[in-house]
């Protein structure tokens, strides 16, 4: 609307110019959260992209660029909100992102809206939210300083556009100080899932009189990240099947699994556990034609977890990796704290993985791995959390992504974050060994429970640390459990079908998302 009131020209000077000044604090607070190599390509693209924007600005009859603003704004606004499931540009390298950085000049210098090629192409890209903002908001703010310099430095600034940019000053300041006060306050989660409605009602203040930054802001990341947006999905359309004692109600519309059915996506790592199932009903397998779907990346331990214990109870499933999706619309729509596994069964979709062993032990027949005894069943349960408190902290977190999972990706160990786990795998080593000599077998006794297979896993991914060489031979009881455990039919059949240990690409990510700091 203000292209009405307004000639182009001053227009995108007096966004570029109120821009400047509230995205620019932005980008002073988030100045650590830069990663520069990143941006460097967005920064250069911009600076090509710019010159050209601002002499279409200058040679554009008014008319015609009303038009292209408005087509543009409709076309992003429609982006939005239909949300298209475009290809993932994980892959692509930094002459794509100078490209995406080229576009944004232009646009940019042409309209004055700054972010839109970014805000779209940093979420295909599928970095993490922090990491996307850390890119399309300081090239923005680029294109935004480029810009200005370019519209004044060839006389496109009027006497009466300065004029304009000081009556809005004012109620700049108000807008910047409401968004300040919000956003200052929210965690990263917070501000994801919240930040379309703030957007909305931050957005629109005179200081940034369209929704170039606000839209940037509110964009694809933010808007799928708001829950119920974020479940459609294309997960899956409510199919109602009579397995299992309870069946759950459709808590939300689905799409149809397109993802599961085509081969191409099979060959990205999609697979199913049908070979050695038996087909008759009452065997463990409900349906030859799987409707339950295990999502997560192989090599996770959780995800190895509810993979073991389907297999166990021959329950038949597609496996869904996720690891080129971790972290982006498509897996906070499964799991909103960006982890895995992810269960879907029909129309049930269910995370955490204590949560999915035991919906997979009530709702499907085979061997009951929770024990009828109260006793038992709280002394698994105090297993699980063992697990979720101690060993997966210390044997995983801390050791194995510091002896296998970084150093595969080219990345050094931390010393420092192994040295202060050691000591306490050796408790949590020594606790399951005294433990496993009382009580046999298994971790409850003679029979298997959900314990001994959320166990398992831990104990398998340690051993390939080298640290593993000298600790395990020291627990003659823990190594008799896991051969034991590994010669289960169960275990043999999962092994088999599992891909080789790839390394895992988004654990890069890791390293400053969530590598503990001693
Ligand atoms: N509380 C969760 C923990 C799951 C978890 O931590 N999964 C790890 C893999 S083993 C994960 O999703 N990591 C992905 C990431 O942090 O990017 C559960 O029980 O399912």
């Amino acid at each position: 609307m203000w292209l009405h009131f307004l000639a182009p020209t001053q227009a995108a000077a007096l966004i570029v110019a109120f821009g400047l000044i509230v995205q620019g604090v932005s980008v002073w607070k988030l100045r650590h959260a830069i990663k520069w190599p990143r941006l460097v390509p967005f920064l250069i693209g911009g600076a090509i992209g710019v010159p050209i924007g601002g002499e279409l600005l200058r040679w554009t009859p008014p008319r015609n660029l009303r038009i292209a603003v408005g087509a543009i704004l409709v076309l992003f606004s429609l982006y939005n909100l239909i949300r298209p499931n475009l290809a993932s540009a994980a892959r692509a390298g930094v002459i794509a992102d100078g490209a995406v950085g080229v576009a944004n000049g232009v646009i940019g210098g042409a309209t004055g809206l700054a972010g839109i090629a970014a805000v779209i192409w940093c979420s295909l890209r599928g970095w993490p939210p922090a990491e996307q903002r850390a890119v399309f908001q300081p090239s923005g703010v680029a294109v935004f300083a480029i810009t200005a310099l370019w519209l004044g430095g060839t006389g496109m600034i009027s006497a009466n556009t300065l004029t304009l940019f000081f009556i809005g000053l004012p109620v700049l300041a108000v807008g910047t100080w409401a968004r300040l006060k919000l956003f200052g306050k929210l965690d990263d989660q917070a501000f994801r899932r919240g930040s379309a409605n703030l957007a909305a009602v931050v957005g629109p203040q005179p200081a940034r009189p369209g929704p170039i930054m606000p839209v940037s802001y509110s964009g694809r990341m933010h808007a799928k990240d708001s829950f119920p947006l974020a479940l459609d999905q294309g997960i899956a359309r409510p199919y109602v099947r009579t397995v299992g004692p309870k069946r759950s109600r459709p808590a939300f519309p689905r799409r149809s699994p397109k993802h599961c059915t085509s081969p191409a996506h099979r060959a990205k790592g999609l697979w199913r556990n049908l070979s050695d199932c038996k087909s008759q009903p009452g065997g463990g397998l409900e349906n030859p034609m799987p409707d339950v779907t295990l999502f997560g990346f192989p090599r996770s331990v959780y995800v190895q977890m509810a993979g073991i214990v389907l297999t166990h109870k021959e329950v038949a499933y597609t496996f869904h990796d996720l690891e080129a999706e971790m972290n982006t619309p498509s897996h906070i729509a499964l799991h909103p704290f960006e982890r895995v596994p992810i269960l879907q069964h029909g129309d049930f979709v269910v995370y955490e993985t204590a949560a999915i062993v035991g919906y997979i032990d009530n709702a499907f027949d085979g061997p009951k791995l929770t024990p009828a005894d109260p006793r038992q069943r709280a002394r698994m349960n105090q297993w699980i959390s063992a697990v979720n408190g101690y060993y997966y902290p210390n044997l995983i977190y801390h050791v194995s992504h510091e002896r296998n999972v970084f150093p595969q990706l080219g990345i050094p160990s931390d010393e420092k974050v192994v040295a202060h786990a050691i000591p306490k795998v050796e408790v949590c080593l020594q606790v399951l060994e005294r433990e496993l000599l009382d009580s046999g077998q298994f971790l409850l006794g003679p029979e298997l429970s959900l314990a001994d297979f959320y166990m398992l896993p831990i104990i398998h991914a340690f051993g390939f640390a080298p640290e593993a060489l000298t600790m395990y031979p020291k627990h003659q009881a823990i190594y008799a459990w896991r051969d034991r455990m590994e010669a289960l039919p169960a275990l043999k059949r999962f092994r088999a079908a599992q891909p080789p240990r790839a390394p895992i690409e988004h654990a890069r990510r890791w390293v400053e998302g969530h590598r503990p700091k001693y």
